[in-house]
């Protein structure tokens, strides 16, 4: 079998070439490739060592699929040891993205150089590990202690212009990269240019603050995880102990973590995420319609938003309102985001209106004729959707994709309307959708197959990452939500308050809890879902009770300053409100509730396996393809803790047996029809 690397002696430089599709992943014979070529370079007539690679990327960091398997030699710390030992100038040319194992090879070399589009960053930390090959020991000798904890405990890389001012690469190099490397590594020979071991370098002057203010700062935006604060501890070490000494802290750590739950599951969500993009019945060569232009109508937050994703990636949009005052509004909002997105540093002024440029309005239907994809945007009333998607088919280009936007409604029935099902589809955006990273894409029955491969591409186009639903009442993750808002509000009138379950599935990990999000979201939307289904489909009322009350008396949450909590309007910082307490208990009292202390892990387990039981019925029913794609749902558009995994692989982290027994318990305390053990569930827990 031939190697993925080689070596070739040009001029006066040895150049050692990665050739690993598609990312030059150091997999074991790439490590084996690099260590036979560092031998050979040592003892040939080469006088300096290039690094590059080829394909679409430098080196994109350690094979993510040999963790977890029993380790094979030779080790990548080794490795590196062995290539910054070389007793010549060793290069690194970088292109497309070098990550984790890819930046830290860069690390071993002596100097470093990128073409201007290249990225460049340690990115471990959002797989629940840490730079595990020298990256936390080499890179605050290299930038300084800050720009290294920035780089680690984020995860995001950095282009090469910012590296370059960071001192973290060397040169940027314009035209082909081989060519200006090979000149660059001559020029250092010709130059006698020294060997330059980072490990060799102490750790520049710094605040020994630092450690604590990133500590301080990990606890608030990495609530719950382990590897920022091992990130942290390792770093320190570099600036106490020697590279050697650093370097086994680091090791050890980063076999802590490699070990640990939290890894696991952000490596499942890892694959998960590249997994949900395939649709697993549709030849992989489907052809795709082209998408050069869009029409939103809806200028409301979310069709605002959704605007926003395209004209970010490029693609020009025409906004549809009904009248001029509703444009108007709906443009201002955009405008608004763009100046704040500026203001916070997020884009250039100029990148913003470049942006901003690509969005037009309009108040007529006959300027969507020509644009290749239409979303309604429009609020949740199922016969408006109907009439605009009637009319949508009498003015819309043939072969144009027709989208809905809704969050519950039947995808068939708005196909329906018109005379082309076939060129219908969901793409339900989270709000607010510029921001939210998922999409799910639903597939109607008569979708046809190019619309649905045109929409998943079209999604990572936009920087979406797509799971495909199936048609059902609130799709995957909307309607997994509905046990999950039922225990939390059934646990508020059976004796816990809103804080307590807040408190405790924050604490558990959730972004947000349950009852602070219906206040975000507003309770009315809710409220008016309930009245639009007959009595005895609205579940159990002791579970919305409560929240009818709030919002019959106009507490709609956040947006009215008040809902479960009464907001500061100001601050819009939350605090709990004796008059909701009063209501809980009244409304308690009227259907015979002996409130009682509930423990937060039963809050929790209620929560969390209410997720997990439908979401078993999810998978049986064939809406979500596979349990993978629920917990990518969860962790990119519900606050879902990545570390935990998403909901399903959290379940088989505790075990399927002890998730059923305790739904089972569940059934007999609160009763069946809340409780029905999922098929799937008992099927696998019994096995
Ligand atoms: C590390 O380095 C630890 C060290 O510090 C210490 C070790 C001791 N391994 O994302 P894409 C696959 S930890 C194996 O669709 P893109 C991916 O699954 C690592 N496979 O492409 C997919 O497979 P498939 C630190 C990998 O162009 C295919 O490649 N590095 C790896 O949108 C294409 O991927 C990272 O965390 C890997 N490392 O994005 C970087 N990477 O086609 C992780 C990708 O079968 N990777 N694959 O579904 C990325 O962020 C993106 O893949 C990248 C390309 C930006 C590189």
């Amino acid at each position: 079998m031939s190697s993925p690397v080689n070596y070739a002696l040009v001029g006066n430089v040895g150049v050692i070439t990665v050739d690993n599709p598609p990312v030059n992943a150091l997999s074991q014979p790439v490590r084996q490739g690099i260590v036979d070529a560092v031998d050979v370079a040592a003892g040939d007539a080469s006088k300096a060592v290039l690094v590059i690679c080829e394909g679409r990327t430098f080196i994109a960091g350690a094979d993510i699929t040999e963790f977890g398997k029993p380790p094979a030699e030779p080790w990548l710390p080794a490795v590196f040891d062995r290539l910054e030992a070389l007793d010549k100038p060793v290069v690194a040319a970088i292109h497309g993205t070098a990550l984790g194992g890819g930046f830290e090879t860069t690390l071993a070399a002596h100097y470093r150089c990128a073409v201007p589009t290249a990225k460049v960053g340690l990115p471990e930390v959002k797989l629940g590990l840490l730079p595990g090959a020298g990256g936390t020991q080499r890179l605050p000798r290299l930038g300084g202690v800050e720009a290294a904890l920035e780089l680690m405990t984020s995860g995001n890389p950095i282009p090469a212009a910012r590296a370059l001012e960071l001192g973290l690469i060397d040169k940027i190099i314009e035209g082909d990269l081989r060519e200006g490397a090979l000149a660059w590594a001559e020029e250092l020979v010709a130059s006698d240019a020294p060997v330059r071991r980072i490990s060799e370098q102490t750790v520049p002057a710094h605040d020994a603050a630092v450690f604590d203010r990133f500590r301080g700062v990990a606890a608030k935006r990495a609530r719950g995880q382990v590897a920022p604060l091992s990130i942290i501890d390792c770093v320190e070490a570099a600036t106490q102990m020697s590279f050697d000494e650093g370097s086994r802290v680091e090791r050890e750590k980063f076999m802590e973590l490699m070990r640990g739950a939290q890894s696991a599951a952000m490596r499942h969500l890892f694959f998960a995420e590249r997994q949900a993009a395939k649709i697993d019945d549709l030849p992989k060569d489907t052809a795709q319609r082209s998408v050069e232009s869009v029409g939103i109508v809806g200028g409301g937050t979310m069709g605002g938003g959704i605007a926003m994703s395209f004209a970010n990636a490029g693609i020009p949009v025409t906004l549809i309102e009904v009248d001029d005052e509703a444009l108007q509004r709906g443009l201002s909002i955009i405008d608004k985001n763009y100046a704040g997105s500026v203001k916070r540093g997020k884009v250039s002024e100029d990148a913003a209106q470049k942006c901003r440029a690509l969005i037009s309005g309009s108040t007529d239907y006959d300027s969507l004729t020509d644009v290749d994809l239409v979303i309604e945007a429009v609020f949740e009333d199922p016969d408006l959707k109907k009439t605009i998607f009637t009319r949508l088919d009498k003015v819309c280009k043939p072969g144009a994709i027709l989208a809905t936007n809704t969050s519950y409604q039947d995808v068939n029935e708005i196909a329906a309307a018109t005379e082309r099902p076939q060129d219908v589809i969901g793409l339900h955006f989270f709000s607010p959708a510029n921001i939210m990273k998922l999409l799910e894409v639903v597939r109607a029955e008569k979708t046809a197959d190019d619309v649905l491969a045109t929409c998943m591409a079209l999604a990572r186009r936009i920087r979406k990452v797509p799971v495909m639903s199936g048609v059902c009442y609130g799709f995957i993750g909307n309607r997994m939500l509905q046990p999950y808002f039922r225990e939390a509000q059934l646990c508020v009138i059976e004796g816990a308050t809103p804080e307590q379950v807040d408190n405790a599935m924050e604490s558990w990990g959730m972004a947000m809890g349950p009852l602070r999000v219906a206040d975000l979201a507003g309770i009315d939307v809710g409220y008016k879902a309930r009245q639009a289904l007959p009595e005895e489909q609205r579940g159990d009322p002791r579970s919305y009770r409560v929240a009818d009350v709030l919002a019959e008396m106009g507490r709609l949450g956040q947006k009215t300053g008040a809902g479960f909590y009464q907001y500061d309007p100001e601050t819009r910082k939350h605090a709990s409100d004796p008059v909701v307490l009063e209501i809980i208990e009244r409304e308690a009292a009227a259907f015979g509730i002996d409130r009682r202390e509930i423990p937060d892990e039963e809050i929790v387990d209620r929560l969390v396996y209410g997720l997990v039981n439908e979401g078993m019925r999810i998978v049986e029913e064939g809406i979500a393809q596979r349990p993978g794609d629920i917990d990518v749902v969860y962790a990119y558009g519900y606050g879902f803790p990545a570390w935990r995994g998403g909901p399903m692989h959290y379940a088989d982290s505790v075990g399927l047996e002890r998730v059923y027994e305790r739904v089972c318990e569940f059934r007999d305390r609160f009763g069946a029809e809340a409780w029905p053990p999922a098929p799937l569930l008992v099927q696998l827990a019994t096995e």
